[in-house]
């Protein structure tokens, strides 16, 4: 049995989240309180933060490491585009999620200027998302679960207005048709 250590309003857990449900993986959460975390997280994980899966003796932390075994463990259905150049852009999405998660943390903090940068990083998602369907390439997968749960959170939780941005807007509401991504709107409408 996997064990999953969770966190509902964690944007990172929510990323492995999707991709069990995706891939039909059943698992055990174990969730964790990021106000007052307990000792033992740091053997899990030297850095403390979750998500963190189990499988028997196998302890793996770093949500994109997680989904990228995930995605080699469990390989239906493929969440990597088939194609070797539209599988290493759309990782390399994944790689500089940085370059989005640091305007998103920087509004979430209220800094000045935020807004704009933020709304240049949605843009940049926006025009891609007018290029190719999905951020994946063709096809739903792994680069699109590595965004989702930020965009959902920044809609729904930071007053960012996405009709602006109408790609991506269509976008999440096409993603919102997929049962997996449609249980993690509820999460974050309950958290
Ligand atoms: N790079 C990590 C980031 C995980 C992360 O920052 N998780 C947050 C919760 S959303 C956490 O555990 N924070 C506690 C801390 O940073 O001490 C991943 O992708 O899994």
């Amino acid at each position: 049995m996997i064990t999953l250590y969770d966190a509902d309003r964690c944007p990172y857990c929510a990323r492995v989240r999707i991709v069990l449900a995706e891939k039909g993986v059943e698992y055990e959460t174990v969730e964790i309180d990021l106000d007052a975390r307990p000792a033992w997280i740091y053997e899990k994980n030297p850095l403390g933060r979750v998500p963190v899966l189990e499988e028997d003796a196998f302890v793996l932390p770093e949500s994109a490491v997680i989904n990228e075994y995930l995605e080699e463990r469990y390989p239906e259905p493929p969440l990597w585009p088939a194609d070797p150049g539209e599988r290493a852009l759309a990782r390399l999405l994944v790689f500089r999620f940085d370059e989005f998660s640091k305007p998103y943390y920087s509004l979430r903090r209220e800094e000045e200027g935020a807004r704009e940068r933020f709304d240049l990083a949605l843009g940049g998602l926006d025009a891609l998302l007018d290029a190719q369907p999905f951020l994946s390439g063709r096809a739903y997968g792994l680069a699109d679960i590595a965004y989702l749960p930020w965009v959902v959170r920044a809609r729904d939780r930071m007053e960012v207005e996405l009709e602006v941005f109408p790609a991506l807007a269509g976008w999440l509401e096409r993603l919102a048709a997929r049962p997996a991504v449609a249980a993690e709107l509820e999460v974050v409408a309950s958290s």
